[in-house]
């Protein structure tokens, strides 16, 4: 046994601190933060995958909610540390910052955003058991947190030095950690939620096997795999399948400049929106930042030289603008690099200034060969083709929203005629509820608060904007109506400073037609006023489904599963079932789904963007049988879905 006293005060001193303040190190000590734990562990063996050295990735769930991640690479170091005199196991898992990313030194690349590794894991789990198989010898030890004699907590304690098991033919490491109790608020870990980032890693480190299984359902073992030979390829071709893309195969650019590695795929389809999602070290990088510009910036250059060489612009000085070359695009941009800044409101924009060049220079170097080579002549020239008339009508749009402009003026009263605005001045406090139907748009404006609720009623169906250029958006009178309720103005155009409602509440009825509304209103606030939506303005109102009276009291019950719990042992009570917002008067609709002080608000959530992009055009598109699946998936939506989470239920109501 060696002798922990002297040099390990100092080690435990460090991570009781992380159990003293576990937010600092994980964000919190919710959901969030215990799958932060996982992360945490999970990237060190995607770097280790990412630096070519492992293949196979494996997490398992367990029944007592430990949870084992494994992988086949090198093994965490074994040897002695020069310094500390302790095995290089042991150093990663009790020394805070060293841990994890062995300062990046080891790594060309090193992915976790957050970075505070092992050690943090170890801190806040109640033990935590390591196995090493390398150069032919397995080796194990184990950690663990008690609560000393003197009261004290003593956290990520070693039970014995690194111990040599015997011989392997394996290689890799294998960590399992049981986050403790009593420092999360939850220790349940969510499959759906891994099983999505495992996919999303999946794209992003091709020839990578993620594998996810769940031991915690006696006798129901539930496993998924993702392995995709074509990496971001096959992630904008998994994008894009309800679209109709103009060329079967993505065109897929890579390159290194400097210490920067940039991988691309794009993949244009016969619609006209841009997406483009990017990723740093795997990390996505929601808000964009300087790799995107770049992009940008070399895709609209090489494709105006390109345009230029074949001849479909005419002048040498013509040019076509950035994004009509983006119209219809599918794109994701991958970057590998070191000491990567976020910026921006979320942290999730790429601020490090070499990153544009780089991917400029990469872009610059090899898209003109792939558009010159004679086998992709037909594609090169569908591409120019459809960028010369998104050209033209971005051209009749500027005219048409001129027009609009005009004509607003002249037609202001019978546009803002349907709505019914709110006395109180102050945007801050304001609230548009847009409204399914012309009845229950009447009742909401008797039943609301003229104070500072205003009501837009919505006619028919509000135009699917997914299929629609610009110009035909600002012809459309339910959503020209909504616009200018809003004051932002839509696309370029768009400022939030303008905006006249704090809250814009989607009111819809509980069933297939409200749920199309609101998935129609959802995919043009995010096509068109995205940030309204990135900065939490844009809600779902939440109608009761039933109403249980019994005597003189109503209960008004939400859901299913709440009903099933109100009713249970009552007797001699009456049931309705709302089957729309026009059944109730507005006095009801007040009371239930208004009134701020009783009323759910579901705040819309553009967190899982990528996801969001896949769920829009899944419903969107022109490919009709996923649709429907996905509508009567979307009607009786969940709380928890990505698209639509419940808002923080403090302070929204
Ligand atoms: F989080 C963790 F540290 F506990 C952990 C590390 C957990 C898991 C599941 C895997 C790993 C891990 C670490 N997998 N692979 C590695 N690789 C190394 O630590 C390693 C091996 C060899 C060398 C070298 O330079 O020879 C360098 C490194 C960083």
């Amino acid at each position: 046994m060696h002798d922990y006293t002297v040099s390990d005060i100092k080690v435990m001193e460090g991570l009781e601190a992380v159990r003293v303040r576990p937010g600092m190190y994980i964000g919190s000590t919710g959901s969030r933060g215990l799958h932060h734990m996982l992360w945490e562990i999970v990237d060190n063996s995607v770097d280790e995958a990412a630096n070519g050295f492992a293949d196979c990735i494996t997490v398992t769930l367990e029944r007592d909610n430990s949870v084992t991640v494994e992988d086949n690479g090198r093994g965490i170091p074994v040897g002695i540390h020069e310094k500390l005199g302790v095995s290089g196991v042991e150093v990663v898992f009790t020394q805070l910052h060293a841990g994890g990313k062995f300062g990046n030194e080891s790594y060309g690349f090193s992915g976790g955003l957050h970075g505070v590794g092992a050690s943090v894991v170890n801190a806040l789990s109640e033990y935590v058991k390591v196995e090493v198989a390398t150069g032919g010898k397995l080796y194990a030890m184990s950690f663990h947190s008690f609560e000393g004699s003197d009261g004290n907590m003593h956290s990520g304690v070693p039970d014995a030095p690194l111990e040599e098991l015997g011989r392997t033919r394996r290689q890799g490491t294998k960590v399992t950690f049981l986050p403790d109790r009593r420092v999360f608020e939850t220790v349940d870990m969510n499959f759906e939620l891994i099983s999505k980032r495992f996919r999303e890693l999946a794209y992003l480190n091709k020839g990578v096997r993620f594998r996810l299984i769940d031991n915690r359902e006696r006798s129901n073992r539930v496993e998924k795999e993702y392995c995709f030979d074509g990496g971001i390829c096959d992630f904008v071709k998994y994008l894009n399948v309800d679209k109709t893309p103009l060329y079967a195969e993505p065109i897929y650019i890579s390159g290194r400049k400097d210490d920067i590695i940039v991988e691309i795929a794009m993949q244009h389809s016969d619609g006209y929106s841009e997406n483009i999602f990017s990723y740093v070290n795997n990390i996505p990088t929601t808000e964009g930042g300087t790799h995107e510009t770049g992009f940008r910036a070399a895709l609209t250059r090489v494709m105006n030289d390109y345009c230029r060489r074949i001849g479909v612009l005419k002048d040498k000085d013509a040019s076509l603008s950035g994004e009509d070359f983006r119209e219809g695009l599918t794109a994701i941009i991958s970057l590998k690099m070191r000491s990567i800044q976020f910026e921006g409101q979320t942290k999730t924009r790429l601020g490090n200034t070499e990153a544009r060049p780089a991917v400029e220079a990469v872009v610059i170097d090899a898209l003109p060969p792939i558009l010159e080579d004679l086998k992709n002549a037909e594609i090169s020239a569908m591409i120019a083709d459809k960028a010369l008339k998104a050209a033209k009508a971005r051209e009749a749009a500027r005219k048409a929203k001129s027009m609009a402009r005009e004509k607003s003026k002249l037609e202001n009263a019978p546009l803002v005629g349907k709505l019914s605005s709110c006395t109180g001045k102050d945007p801050a406090k304001n609230e548009l509820f847009i409204v399914e139907g012309d009845s229950a748009g009447g009742s909401a404006k008797q039943g609301r608060d003229r104070r500072f609720q205003a009501i837009l009623p919505l006619r028919g169906k509000p135009l699917n904007v997914e299929k629609k250029r610009l110009e035909q958006v600002l012809e459309n009178d339910e959503l020209r109506s909504i616009i200018t309720a809003l004051g932002t103005g839509i696309g370029e155009d768009f400022n939030i400073a303008n905006l006249k409602y704090d809250k814009v509440i989607i009111l819809s009825d509980a069933d297939q037609d409200g749920a199309h509304i609101r998935a129609l209103l959802l995919t043009f606030f995010y096509r068109y006023t995205k940030q309204l939506i990135m900065d939490g303005h844009v809600y779902i109102g939440q109608p009761p489904l039933y109403k249980v009276q019994k005597g003189s009291e109503q209960i008004y019950v939400y859901d299913d599963a709440e009903l099933a719990k109100v009713i249970k042992g009552m007797r001699g009570y009456t049931l309705q079932r709302y089957k729309g917002l026009g059944e109730m008067n507005p006095e009801q609709l007040w009371e239930t789904t208004m009134n701020p002080v009783k009323r759910t608000l579901v705040r819309v959530n553009l967190e899982d963007v990528a996801d969001v992009e896949h769920l829009v055009t899944l419903l969107m598109g022109d490919k009709v049988a996923p649709r429907k699946e996905y509508i009567s998936e979307y009607a009786n939506f969940n709380k928890e879905d990505s698209f639509v989470k419940r808002a923080n239920v403090e302070g929204v109501n």
